[in-house]
């Protein structure tokens, strides 16, 4: 048996299929191609392998736009592929989990094919319709039944001229939102959580699960000065029903299974709210994916980034560490597919790449907490040098390009808040070696491969002790290695200065001091007495830099690990 709380002490690597590994060619990635590349994941020492979505898909998001839950999509390959793939997960005492995208499914999925064939289908209340605003014409401008603004920008509304109502998606106009409320929609979701829980998947990462219960009425929203929508986030996240779903889908679905994990994705989840969510008397979902620290450079908005000041993003960090201390539990993450890459933004990609990289890691993963490793950061990759709008792919940042420039922002202007925070950042292929496609592809990538690969990739890292990679795989034994990291609490130290982060985490007699500069400025650590006293003349278990005592000057970037025992 299981603990039921194993995942405490689990790594979780998550696989974006597409930019992984090609295994026949066509530039995009596939399933035999996460096969084919197993030895590096083991090698790097993660518990659990997270795939992004590989179901069928029209791909109008890359595969969160899902027209079949129970079939892989040709693209990544077969449901043969994918059993061949689990077992070997398995074989290699890794376990595998899947991400649920049940907020909306594609508009090509045949229950919202059937869902707007008619007013009077049966399944025309699985999707939110709704009757044009009075006084204007269907279809034209105004007459959204209301004001909310989508994700990837424009209104949540599509108007459809078979059946003269409108249809919400919070996302793309592809991506229709379910409409929960309906009993059969969330029979029918968990009906197909257990055809792949039996199929011997480890559980679920759960994509915008927030949002699942919308405010039926769905009221106007806030309306900042000059923009032309409003602001639903009130209606949409953290919903009236939303704690009654989740628990009536952990009944529904995860009693009497063992050894799952299940992540909710929760954007602009409160503390309070992640509570809820991940107190495990309430059985609901073992931890979520908070918000707070990727959206601190975002400035008027996410594409109008600010300079973070010295300090700011481990505050956040520790507040949420504070909030969960009692009951819930943290997931720890710096990147996903969603955010540009965490040592271009957070860290020093040029003159300090290697030392930022492993520091940010070292801040986060012995943190308490879940850790979640993102392809390619565990190599240092960095954000591409785009330039060109050709040379983007995603929805969210070509259709925020098109508004600004519809909106009379130049087009060079436009494009340069992509080059900071567009996702593609984190979609560009993951750097195998030096040869042309990165070991990618032998094909043509569906997006360009990093020209940086001649220097960062995985072949040149292996085996060589000063690599990203390699610091890594020891940050991720130390979690399997001492309890403490796993189980301890977690007491911030103030160390005299914001750049500096410092904590230790303690678990009966063991003790362990974190201590980093975050910052590519030298700074030397002014302790607490007590502090300083208990860890006079010790040495660290891990260090990015050349090994010295905890009150000792920290270089630029410079992580230090103590472990008492
Ligand atoms: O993302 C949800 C979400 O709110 C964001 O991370 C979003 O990508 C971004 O903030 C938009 O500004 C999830 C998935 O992770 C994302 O890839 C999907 O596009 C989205 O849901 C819709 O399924």
């Amino acid at each position: 048996t299981i603990a039921p709380d194993w995942w405490k002490s689990a790594v979780v690597y998550q696989v974006y299929p597409r930019s992984f590994q090609d295994s026949d060619g066509d530039g995009a990635g596939d399933l035999r191609g996460i096969l084919s590349r197993l030895d590096h994941l083991e090698r790097l020492g993660v518990d659990v392998v997270w795939l992004s979505p590989i179901y069928r898909s029209p791909h109008a998001d890359n595969g969160y736009d899902i027209s079949d839950y129970r079939d892989i999509d040709p693209v990544f390959g077969t449901l043969d592929d994918f059993d061949a793939l689990l077992a070997a997960v398995h074989d290699r005492g890794m376990k595998l989990v899947m991400d649920l995208v049940v907020n909306h499914t594609s508009d090509e999925h045949p229950w919202f094919v059937e869902s707007r064939s008619s007013r009077d289908n049966p399944k025309r209340d699985w999707y939110w319709w709704r009757q044009p605003r009075e006084g204007f014409a269907p279809g034209q401008p105004g007459a959204e039944p209301n004001n909310w603004e989508s994700f990837f920008s424009g209104s949540t509304w599509a108007f459809d001229e078979n059946t003269g109502e409108y249809y919400l998606h919070l996302f793309d106009r592809k991506q229709p939102d379910l409409n929960w409320e309906n009993p059969e929609v969330r029979a029918a979701v968990y009906d197909m959580m257990r055809w792949w829980l039996d199929r011997g998947v480890d559980g679920f990462r759960m994509d915008v699960i927030n949002l699942i219960s919308k405010h039926p009425a769905l009221p106007d929203g806030p309306v900042r000065d000059g923009h032309p929508y409003g602001d639903g986030f009130a209606f949409t996240a953290g919903g009236p029903r939303l704690h009654e779903f989740m628990q009536e889908m952990h009944r529904e679905v995860f009693d009497g299974r063992e050894g799952l994990i299940t992540v909710g994705e929760t954007p602009g989840v409160t503390m309070e709210e992640a509570r809820l969510f991940t107190d495990p008397a309430r059985r609901e979902v073992d931890m979520v994916f908070q918000f707070e620290h990727v959206g601190l450079d975002h400035g008027v908005s996410k594409f109008r980034p600010r300079p973070l000041a010295p300090g700011e993003l481990a505050a956040s960090l520790a507040r949420w560490q504070v909030a969960l201390a009692e009951s819930g539990w943290n997931s720890l993450y710096l990147s996903n597919h969603d955010q540009a890459r965490s040592v271009s933004r957070f860290g020093d990609d040029g003159e300090y790449w290697r030392e930022s990289a492993t520091a940010l890691a070292t801040m986060l993963h012995l943190q308490r907490g879940t850790p979640y490793v993102y392809q390619g950061e565990e190599l240092g990759m960095t954000n591409a040098p785009f330039s060109a709008i050709s040379d983007y792919r995603d929805v969210e940042s070509l259709n925020y390009y098109a508004q600004d420039v519809a909106g009379g922002t130049p087009p060079a202007e436009a494009v340069i808040g992509l080059g900071a925070m567009s996702r593609d950042h984190a979609r560009t292929p993951v750097q195998w070696d030096a040869s042309p496609n990165a070991g990618f592809t032998t094909g043509e990538p569906w997006i360009a491969v990093n020209p940086n690969h001649d220097r960062i990739n995985a072949e040149a890292q292996y085996g060589d002790p000063e690599s990203v990679f390699e610091y890594y795989r020891r940050l991720i034994a130390l979690r399997h290695e001492l309890p403490v990291v796993a189980h301890g609490t977690f007491e911030q130290a103030d160390a005299g200065h914001p750049a500096i982060v410092a904590f230790e985490r303690v678990l009966g007699d063991e003790r362990l001091l974190v201590v980093t500069n975050l910052s590519s400025v030298e700074h030397g650590p002014v302790f607490p007495v007590e502090l300083a006293v208990r860890w006079t003349g010790a040495q660290p278990v891990l260090t990015n830099g050349p090994g010295r005592e905890p009150t000792a000057t920290l270089a630029p970037w410079e992580a230090r690990v103590y472990a008492s025992t």
